[in-house]
């Protein structure tokens, strides 16, 4: 072979491998440029998210939607209070304009009984203040009417105070951790919206929620909670089917709060059951497979103010199937009956705990009886 010719193919064979060893070298460097670009931009993406979110906020800030800050608890209280002076309540305006005749005729007592029977205060509680007052001495003798609105403040007080303790659990100092609430009450009460206001109240005060969709009746229900949940960044556990066992939701839900570390677990329950053995039956499930996880403390009955003592026979029957800690009374601000607050403790021995005056996201307040009976007595 000519020598030219073999000194041309070692030239070639020595480009070939330069080549090829500059091919691999540059493709190594492109990969590890590309990896680094993608470990940026998730520390990036990181840290877009302010320190203390939770993942679910961090992933939904990811998705583009912002995450509401629910109204402050102090806020809340003062635009509440006045709220509820505002609404439909008159039976404290009522029941002081009588009282702040001249002269109480038999047919005036008449009229401060029928006033509270109107009211839903009940006809055992109703005859006992008609009672108090007849014999005390501001109202019969006594008539300036700041004395008699006085008197009559104490009175309604007194009727509505029963010295039980009306914080939840979960605020409480000490409190197991996650805490849990399951809401129970008849459809259409408020039990969703108000597991939605609570968990707000509770993001409000900077805890961290986890809520359980346990109404698998229908899917409807799930999303409703879900669009509750999202608003705050709160993670709702929840089947992808309607009609799923909701007990095993429930579990599911007490897991997840307990895994991470949530302060509060709120679970929706359906209150649409045929009898009472069936709501037994599936209540006490429900508290049972979460009591594998996490001890159950408040169980909060919803009851609607509007529906008066109706709506009463029905509340007993889910404090029959599975013990209440508590009660919310919903739509107040729409309700003239006010005094179902008297009546519904009497009967069923625990006290309101808190009170929904609207349907705005932060309409949720506790119950306290000094401002409720300022309420409904008006301003001056
Ligand atoms: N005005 C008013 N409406 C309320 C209040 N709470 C709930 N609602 C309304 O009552 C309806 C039924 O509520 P929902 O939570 O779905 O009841 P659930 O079937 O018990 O879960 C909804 O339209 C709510 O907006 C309240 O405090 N005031
Ligand atoms: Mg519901």
């Amino acid at each position: 072979m000519d020598t030219n010719v073999i000194i041309a193919l070692i030239c070639l064979a020595v480009v070939l491998v330069v080549a090829g060893l500059w091919w691999f070298v540059a493709s190594k460097r492109k990969h590890s440029a590309e990896q680094s670009a993608v470990t940026a931009e998730v520390a990036a993406a990181h840290s877009e998210v302010p320190a203390g979110q939770s993942q679910e906020a961090q992933a939904e800030a990811s998705l583009g939607q912002s995450v509401e800050t629910p109204e402050s608890s102090a806020s809340r209280m003062t635009r509440l209070r006045a709220k509820l002076a505002k609404s439909p309540n008159p039976f404290g305006k009522a029941l002081f304009a009588i009282l702040s005749k001249d002269q109480l005729s038999e047919s005036d007592w008449e009229e401060v009984e029928d006033t509270l029977l109107r009211a839903d205060v009940g006809a055992e509680a109703s005859e006992q203040l008609v009672s108090e007052l007849r014999s005390d001495a501001r109202v019969t003798g006594e008539k300036d009417p700041q004395a008699v609105r006085t008197m009559l403040r104490e009175k309604l007080i007194a009727l509505v105070e029963t010295g039980q303790d009306r914080s939840l659990a979960a605020s409480r100092p000490g409190s197991a951790k996650p805490s849990v609430v399951i809401m129970v009450g008849v459809n259409g009460t408020g039990k969703t919206t108000t597991a939605g206001k609570l968990a707000r109240f509770f993001v409000a005060d900077g805890k961290k929620v986890v809520m359980g969709a346990a109404d698998t009746f229908r899917a409807a229900a799930a999303d409703q909670l879900e669009t509750w949940g999202s608003k705050v960044g709160v993670p709702v556990i929840r089947s992808d089917h309607e009609g799923a066992d909701p007990a095993s939701v429930a579990f599911e839900a007490s897991e997840r709060a307990k895994e991470s570390q949530a302060d509060l677990l709120i679970v929706d329950t359906a209150g649409r059951l045929q009898n009472k053995a069936n709501l037994m039956d599936e209540l006490g499930k429900i508290r049972r497979v979460i009591e594998k996880n996490l001890p159950v403390d408040e169980v909060l009955l919803v009851l609607d103010a509007t529906t008066g003592q109706n709506g009463m026979i029905q509340a007993k029957v889910f404090a029959e199937a599975i013990g209440i800690t508590g009660i919310v009374l919903t739509k107040l601000d729409g309700s003239a009956k006010g005094g179902i607050v008297v009546s519904v403790q009497r009967e069923l021995g625990v006290p309101v705990k808190l009170v929904g005056l609207g349907e705005g996201p932060d309409d949720l307040a506790p119950f306290n009886p000094q401002s409720f009976v300022d309420g409904i007595l008006g301003d001056e």
